[in-house]
């Protein structure tokens, strides 16, 4: 007997999806092991440290994890809505990457339950990854005839190109397998010399040490070189995206869209308990705002207004020593100003890492003097 195709099984039993869901299917085993590959963009240091798919490649990479499992369903969520995703921000605001604009995952996830509903009326056993260390997210996508990897090694499919969550949700029932496509980058390279770093200068890899977005999201000091290349940024960055043709409208307007940004000012006077609850979905290191603090006098020291310089002398006595050394930073930045000579003259603490980040500042001022 034919096996059914996936999109009529779920309408037989009432589940719809929306023409931002995209479902394709891997009939398993399937043979599929990118183990190998995550050791070795581990072993070459490409990871920058993170844990994550990075803890246990074996397993993360393994494509056949369950001998129960007939099917691998990789089902993508496209969260550009027909608009083009806006890089422009006011002075004194930053910008936050269009995933993370709200809470994006959460349309796959309560789809994904909806699915696992289906399953367990059935008596059917399933097991669903989204964004779980143990499992890589990109394993069946390509497989699954929904498209394919990109030089920004994002996963790309025609119409909606990188701008797509994944999600995997294995089953103990065999589905049709998804035709595979043929598509490729072909000549093309704008993401690559569109990235603001280089993190992309070897194709297909990245090299997260040098990636905004990897920084962003990192409990460890940024470095220096790196803050310049932030820019406006606060949160993800969209600059490999932004620039790759499969994923853009064909009337390309840029429009200026005000979810794709925060007030900086606002964001570092507000309180961490606060931020953590307005930005539940980011991830933050040890859900500490301090580093969404910190993000923001980057972005501000790169984008100021008018009223900058005041605001940042204002908030550094009362600011933790961890950010006045950012704070420093800013002021360095914006410079045309005795402020932060002052202050670095007579800056104190007692924390070890931080005296040691105190001298690389004051090294880095000297040297550009
Ligand atoms: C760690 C991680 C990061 C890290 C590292 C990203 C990376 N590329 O590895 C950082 C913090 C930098 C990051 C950033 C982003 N991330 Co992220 N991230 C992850 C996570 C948790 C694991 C990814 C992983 O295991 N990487 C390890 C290596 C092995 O993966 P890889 O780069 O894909 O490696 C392949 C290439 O090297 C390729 N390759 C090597 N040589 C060659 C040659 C050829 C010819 C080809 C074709 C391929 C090829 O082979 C490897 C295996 O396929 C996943 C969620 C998950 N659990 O899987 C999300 C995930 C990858 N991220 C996602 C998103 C949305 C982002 C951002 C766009 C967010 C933003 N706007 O800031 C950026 C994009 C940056 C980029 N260009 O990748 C999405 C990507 C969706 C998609 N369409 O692909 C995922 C899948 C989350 C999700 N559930 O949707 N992320
Ligand atoms: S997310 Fe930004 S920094 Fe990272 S590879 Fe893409 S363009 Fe470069
Ligand atoms: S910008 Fe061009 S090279 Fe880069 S992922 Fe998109 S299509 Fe491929």
């Amino acid at each position: 007997m034919k096996d059914i195709n996936v999109i009529n099984f779920f309408e037989e039993n009432n589940l719809n999806f929306s023409s931002n869901f995209n479902l394709g299917v891997t009939n398993l085993p399937s043979k599929i092991n990118f183990g190998e590959e995550i050791s070795e963009i581990k072993s070459n240091q490409l990871h920058a440290n993170m844990k994550f798919t990075f803890s246990n490649p074996e397993y993360s990479g393994l494509g056949d994890k369950f001998n129960w499992a007939k099917s691998a369903i990789l089902i993508t969520y496209n969260y550009k809505n027909k608009t083009q995703p806006s890089m422009l921000t006011s002075p004194g605001h930053g910008q936050i990457a269009r995933f993370a604009e709200k809470d994006y995952y959460l349309p796959l996830k309560n789809k994904i339950i909806e699915i696992e509903q289906v399953f367990e009326k059935l008596n059917i056993k399933f097991k669903s990854f989204i964004d779980n260390p143990n499992h890589y997210d990109r394993t069946f996508f390509v497989s699954s005839g929904l498209g394919w990897q990109g030089k920004s090694t994002m996963m790309l499919t025609p119409g909606s190109g990188p701008w797509q969550l994944l999600a995997t949700i294995y089953v103990d029932h065999r589905f049709e397998e998804s035709e595979n496509t043929n598509y490729s980058c072909g000549e093309c390279n704008l993401c690559q010399i569109s990235c603001p770093t280089g993190a992309l200068n070897s194709e297909y890899k990245l090299d997260s040490n040098k990636c905004i977005s990897y920084w962003l999201q990192s409990p460890e000091f940024i470095p220096y070189e790196m803050r310049n290349a932030i820019g406006n940024k606060f949160y993800g960055c969209d600059d490999c995206l932004t620039s790759c043709p499969p994923g853009q409208e064909n009337n390309n307007v840029v429009i200026f869209n005000k979810n794709q940004q925060v007030k900086l000012e606002e964001i570092i006077r507000e309180d961490n308990e606060k931020l953590n609850e307005m930005f539940y979905w980011f991830y933050i290191p040890k859900r500490n705002a301090e580093y969404l603090k910190r993000n923001a006098i980057i972005a501000l020291g790169n984008n100021p207004d008018q009223n900058t310089l005041r605001f940042l002398e204002q908030i550094y006595p009362e600011s933790s020593s961890h950010l006045k050394m950012y704070i420093l930073w800013a002021l360095f930045k914006i410079g045309d100003n005795n402020i932060y000579q002052n202050f670095i003259n007579s800056f104190d603490s007692e924390d070890n890492t931080i005296i040691e980040e105190y001298e690389k500042l004051k090294e880095m001022i000297s040297l550009s003097k």
